[in-house]
């Protein structure tokens, strides 16, 4: 599999979630999620280990944010890094046959990330959101914009960044095709419906 196959991909930091962790987990996966992304507060080895557990039961791959040593020797499927993590020509050499994921804010950074040997990029913050402290989105220009640089590489995108069913629309007309998401589905009464309604969308 390739992250070009995943449409639908779930940031999971069991802090972030309205009901019990692991059983919105387990709902989220059942609604559709095809990526997660084990995205903790804190170091939480046990947490990581069950998370890894859960997604290879229901065949769905799971990657590491920032802590590329992590999802090497745990074995998950890739890591994914920030503009202000370790640098990804380094977080490439290390993850041999691993997915590499970088978080990107401009087309430049996607043109970096893919020179860099990325694998598929995040894209945003398409809007505000309280999830990561983000007051401004982008305008569907700039979604556009990067719709169109990773599409030049060759390089799958996953929109980021506030997005719920009721604003996914408009992205997906700018050439959105995968989304990043956190508390749409963590913070849903049912996960397993946010997560099927956002997976009908894509
Ligand atoms: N990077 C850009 S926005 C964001 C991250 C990790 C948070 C996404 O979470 P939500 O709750 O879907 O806005
Ligand atoms: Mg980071």
């Amino acid at each position: 599999m390739s992250p070009s196959a995943c449409r639908l991909y779930l940031l999971f930091t069991p802090a972030n979630c309205t009901g019990e962790p692991w059983a919105t987990l387990a709902q989220a996966l059942a609604g559709g999620v095809d990526l997660v992304q084990w995205r903790p507060t804190a170091p939480d080895l046990a947490g990581f280990q069950r998370c890894r557990d859960l997604c290879r039961r229901a065949g769905v791959p799971l990657v590491v944010n920032d802590d590329v040593m992590l999802a090497v020797r745990g074995r998950a499927d890739g890591a994914h890094i920030g503009q202000d993590d370790m640098p990804a020509d380094a977080a490439r050499k290390l993850l041999v046959h691993g997915w590499l994921g970088v978080s990107t804010h401009d087309p430049d950074q996607i043109a970096a990330a893919a020179a860099a040997g990325a694998d598929y990029v995040g894209f945003g913050p398409c809007h505000p959101t309280a999830t990561k402290g983000y007051t401004v989105g982008k305008t569907l220009a700039e979604v556009e914009a990067a719709v169109t640089a990773a599409a030049a590489r060759g390089l799958p995108l996953f929109a980021i960044g506030g997005i719920t069913a009721a604003n996914l629309l408009p992205l997906r007309l700018a050439g959105v095709d995968r989304i990043a998401v956190s508390s749409a589905i963590l913070q849903s009464p049912d996960p397993q419906a946010a997560a099927a309604a956002l997976r009908r969308l894509l």
